[in-house]
């Protein structure tokens, strides 16, 4: 049946929308932004950089980001949402979830998490209630707030203990472990963080969780890509839930997902996350994360994810040939922690130092650090973001030896640290200029 066309309006009024609304990219929309974002887009160009949440997404996850997906609204899951027009949402998260079940060889996934820490507190939300008993990494030996840290909402949410690593090799104390899981009998153990260097004994966890009947968490959010690649042990089949972020050493959109095998822990997780924690997803982020999941399952990924580890390893090992001790004496991981007490230095200093060198980093607590927290003796480097953008082990130890001259000098007194930095800032941008990146937009953001 042809059906003539409704007319109604002649030319639409649009008159609250000023000119440009629908076509114009920041660069003409909003030139104080256009600027900030080309200011931006230089400086990840041409520094060097080793702050280990970050790395560089591919054009495609870019695009999937800034996509009409921005404007969708839903609330629930696929097949099961409040709004209407949830068709191609619905498409959108299934296939998301498909690939991370895929890529993390697991059975269910929830991709909806803001964070990962909305991960980390839907996992709370679903296994505790207000006094059961979590065991975690402390904070100073690499463990993340979001496990029970009393500045975090996780800490209010169950009674936190907390395990630490030996101090002889700067490893987890596995005894120690064992012995405040007898004690205190928590529900959950939560194992990984944000600073703890090498391979978590995820079996030896597993044991000890049975022991108790407590649930295993595993946050892998700093090593999710070298798992993903088999660079890194997978916590599967020892963990009961995994959680991680999407924007490290996986390279993807800014955003948490919760990994299990346990069907009645994804029901429970599911309600815990939304409405628990969050409500509506943000489906531009599921849409990235997404294509982010697809890049992952390329071969070329296995590649990246050793390449990141070959690097870290490369970098560790040079900055403890030149006089710089590192936690645990190496990694396994992206992460690699300098130890600075046997220098006199600290962290935020240095942090700041080696930014005006143009290598980003940041400063982190190790393990019996006696400094204020808002100082602290370590720093802590990653190697996922500039191994993205092609650096090899010779560059990396060559960044190596950059931050041993700026760390060297400082502890030596040297008055001329304003001239190093500066030097080394010139030299470190020529390293990174040659190495490839999207075309800088100028503001236009696309
Ligand atoms: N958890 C913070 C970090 O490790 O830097 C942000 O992802």
């Amino acid at each position: 049946m042809n059906v003539a066309p409704l007319i109604v309006n002649g030319a639409a009024d649009i008159s609250w929308l000023h000119t440009g609304y629908f076509e114009d990219a920041p660069v003409l929309a909003d030139p104080a932004i256009a600027r900030l974002i080309a200011l931006e887009e230089t400086r990840q160009r041409e520094s060097v950089e080793l702050v280990a949440s970050e790395n560089f997404v591919s054009r495609a996850v870019l695009a999937a980001q800034g996509s009409a997906f921005t404007n969708k609204t839903v609330v629930g899951y696929p097949g099961r949402r409040f709004h209407a027009g949830a068709e191609w949402a619905d498409e959108l998260e299934r296939l998301a979830i498909e690939r991370a079940c895929a890529a993390f060889s697991c059975r269910f996934a929830n991709v909806q998490p803001h964070s990962g820490i909305q991960a980390n507190l839907a996992v709370f939300r679903a296994l505790l209630s207000p006094g059961d008993g979590v065991l975690s990494m402390s904070g100073q030996a690499g463990g993340h707030f979001s496990h029970g840290g009393g500045s975090n909402l996780s800490g209010s949410m169950a009674q936190a203990s907390f395990y630490g690593v030996e101090r002889k090799n700067g490893l987890i104390d596995y005894e120690e472990v064992r012995s405040l899981s007898n004690a205190h009998k928590p529900k959950l153990i939560v194992a990984g963080g944000a600073a703890y260097p090498r391979a978590i004994d995820f079996a030896a966890l597993r044991t000890i969780a049975d022991e108790v009947g407590a649930k295993l968490l595993v946050d892998i959010a700093h090593f999710a890509g070298l798992v993903v690649a088999s660079a890194h042990p997978h916590p599967f089949p020892f963990a009961d839930i995994v959680t991680t972020t999407t924007y490290k050493s996986l390279r993807g959109a800014r955003g948490g997902l919760i990994l299990t095998n346990d069907e009645d822990i994804a029901v429970a997780l599911e309600k815990a996350l939304s409405p628990g924690v969050q409500g509506s997803p943000l489906l531009h982020a599921i849409a990235a994360k997404a294509v982010c999941l697809g890049e992952v399952l390329r071969p070329e990924f296995s590649a990246y994810g050793r390449a990141v580890l070959e690097n870290a390893r490369a970098f560790a090992e040079e900055l403890q040939a030149l006089g710089i001790p590192v936690s645990t004496g190496g990694t396994d991981t992206p992460l690699v922690i300098a130890d600075l007490r046997s220098l006199g230095l600290r962290g935020q200093a240095m942090v700041e130092s080696l930014d005006r060198a143009g290598i980003t980093c940041n400063r982190c607590e190790i393990p019996f650090d006696e400094t204020d927290p808002a100082q602290t003796s370590g720093l802590r480097f990653g190697l996922s973001a500039c191994t993205t953008r092609g650096l090899e082990t010779e560059g990396s130890r060559q960044v190596a030896r950059w931050i041993a001259e700026i760390l060297h000098g400082h502890a030596s007194g040297d008055k001329a640290m304003a001239t190093r930095e500066a030097e080394i800032k010139l030299r470190a941008a020529a390293l990174m200029a040659p190495l490839p990146l999207y075309p800088e937009t100028g503001g236009d953001g696309r």
